[in-house]
């Protein structure tokens, strides 16, 4: 078993980025349900995600998400966060939500949109320029609703074409990150709609383009840690969009719907040595609370990431090698569900104090005042919302 001091010592360097849209109000096609105190402003997101930060200490970065967070000076915002002691991290794109979008953006059948979708990208890879972040995050909803509404492979054509410009547009240090999606919003064929898909793209770019696995976005019964261990073994895992579902892209909290899915993925991060930062994955939320309180519940996400995270690092290795090469079977499924049934909470809560931090970040964030001040400040003005 390793050592609990190496335990939260991996613990401690663990760092997972918080989404700005998870801050502001969403819903379903059905209703998107406001709730006082929500921000009104990128500025008050960033504040919100700080709040977190304070009480979790490992969530130190909030990814934006272009136009939801537009603002005149990205410079300014950044400095905003550092004064809230976090950073703005990952970029995200946005060609989802445009009237011109309907048929499709990089892989739109007219050069007028995907001229105008490839700009967008590009605004984006500035707005990284400005912001420090590293990475730059792609989902496209493109997708046909219909056999033969448009050609499958001039699509990917177009695809190839628009992400080689954007490519050609990042700095050295800078990364995209290629997220796939089994379907939704479109229902008969999505462009990029598996990870094959997004690590054909990237091979074909070049080292900086990598694949990031949202875990809402595969079909029921996929096993997701085979993925990951795969995309490791290729040196293509760029990052997590983290949240858990019950059927289909549902973005509940990570964890929530399956805690031990989200031990067996991280068992594959820990296996790999991946969880350092210099593993360079990029462990982002991707979550909308639709009906509970947002920094509530961003502060339990990220505990449920760091007990599944914990869990992953008390497997005895040496145990389950030994078992898995002498075909143990039995002995090498006790070695993961022994550490998967640990209780690894008085570990964190432990983890937390000796980081000058409350055991119990959600009662502690509960009894900052924090909640009462931004539901008495925020009164008029517009709740944030993914304004589709
Ligand atoms: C698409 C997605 C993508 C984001 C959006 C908020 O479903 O997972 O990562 O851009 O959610
Ligand atoms: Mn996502």
């Amino acid at each position: 078993m390793r050592e609990e001091t190496a335990v939260k010592a991996a613990l401690k360097q663990h760092e997972i980025e918080l989404p700005s849209w998870a801050f502001g109000n969403t819903g379903t096609r059905f209703k998107v349900f406001g709730q006082p105190g929500v921000p009104r402003t990128p500025w008050e997101k960033t504040e919100d995600a700080a709040q977190v930060h304070r009480f979790t200490g490992v969530a130190p970065s909030m990814a934006v998400h272009i136009p939801w967070d537009k603002v005149d000076d990205y410079q300014a915002l950044a400095r905003h966060a550092g004064d809230h002691g976090i950073r703005i991290g990952t970029v995200n794109a946005n060609v989802f939500q445009d009237d011109d979008y309907k048929l499709g953006s990089v892989c739109h059948p007219e050069p007028r949109v995907r001229q105008k979708a490839v700009a967008h990208l590009l605004d984006c890879v500035g707005i990284m320029d400005a912001t420090g972040s590293r990475d730059l995050k792609l989902w496209f909803a493109d997708g046909t609703n219909y056999p033969g509404q448009d050609d499958i492979r001039t699509r990917q054509d177009r695809l190839a074409e628009a992400l080689a410009t954007v490519y050609g547009r990042l700095a050295e240090n800078q990364r995209m990150l290629l997220e796939y999606k089994l379907f939704e919003p479109s229902f008969y064929s999505t462009d990029i709609p598996d990870w094959g898909t997004s690590l054909l793209h990237c091979q074909a770019l070049g080292d900086q383009a990598q694949v990031v696995v949202d875990t809402g976005h595969h079909a029921p019964g996929t096993n997701i840690e085979f993925i990951v261990a795969l995309l490791l073994r290729a040196g293509r895992l760029g990052g997590f969009d983290f949240n858990s579902r019950f059927y289909a892209d549902d973005d509940l909290m990570v964890g929530a719907a399956d805690p031990f899915q989200l031990f067996r993925i991280m068992h594959e991060v820990v296996r790999a040595d991946a969880l350092r930062p210099a593993g360079g994955i990029a462990f982002m939320l991707d979550q909308c609370h639709n009906i509970e309180p947002k920094i509530p519940a961003q502060i339990r996400s990220v505990m449920n990431v760091q007990e599944a995270t914990a869990k992953a690092l008390l497997i005895d290795a040496d145990a389950l090698a030994e078992a898995q090469r002498a075909g143990d079977v039995l002995a090498a499924n006790a070695a993961m569900m022994d550490a998967y049934n640990t209780d690894v909470r008085p570990l964190l809560a432990e983890l937390r104090e000796e980081s000058g931090l409350d055991p119990d970040p959600v009662a502690a964030y509960q009894r900052s005042g924090y909640p009462e001040k931004i539901v008495a400040d925020r009164v008029g003005g517009t709740q944030a919302s993914w304004g589709s």
